[in-house]
């Protein structure tokens, strides 16, 4: 039995340091309403001033990626969102100079309504408008599984 928790933490260990070795992870929510998902355009940096995302920011050291969510939603947007399910696959970014992983979540609203208090502007999008928008590039990527997300709302 001894042998066998200090597997379990050699397992739990190991996973922590290809974490800490991979950078925190950027979390990004897909909020669906009504057949529409938001979008938020960037205000910085510069090179990204513009393009539209959707919300988010980094995981803080010993949050959770549900919470961090939650956190930078009600921080970038001012509202509550209940976390779903993930959206797409992980997505390669780099964030000043460093090689980051993007992960988004799809989530609802669960209190207020949004507003651009870190962003230029806030939209819904139908699937229609999804294509015609200048995503960042990560965020572009994840057009056809937005459409599909939306599509089952
Ligand atoms: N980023 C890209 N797509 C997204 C989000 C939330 C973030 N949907 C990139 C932009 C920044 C970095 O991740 O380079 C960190 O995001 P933030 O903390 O500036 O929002
Ligand atoms: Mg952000």
């Amino acid at each position: 039995l001894i042998d066998r928790m200090v597997d379990a933490r050699a397992v739990v260990y190991r996973r922590r340091a290809e974490e800490l070795a991979a950078g925190p992870v950027v979390v990004g929510a897909a909020i669906v309403r009504d057949g529409t998902v938001l979008a938020a355009q960037r205000a910085h940096p510069p090179e990204l001033a513009g393009r539209w995302e959707l919300p988010g920011g980094s995981v803080e050291p010993g949050e959770t990626e549900p919470a961090a969510l939650a956190r930078e939603c009600r921080e970038e947007l001012g509202a509550d969102v209940r976390v779903g399910e993930r959206v797409g696959t992980d997505l390669p970014i780099t964030v000043r100079g460093r090689d980051r992983t993007l992960r988004i979540h799809a989530a609802t609203l669960a209190a207020g309504e949004p507003q651009a208090l870190e962003h230029r502007a806030v939209r819904w999008l139908a699937p229609a408008e999804l294509p015609t928008v200048a995503w960042v590039e990560a965020d572009r990527a994840l057009v056809p599984d937005l459409r599909a997300l939306v599509a089952g709302d």
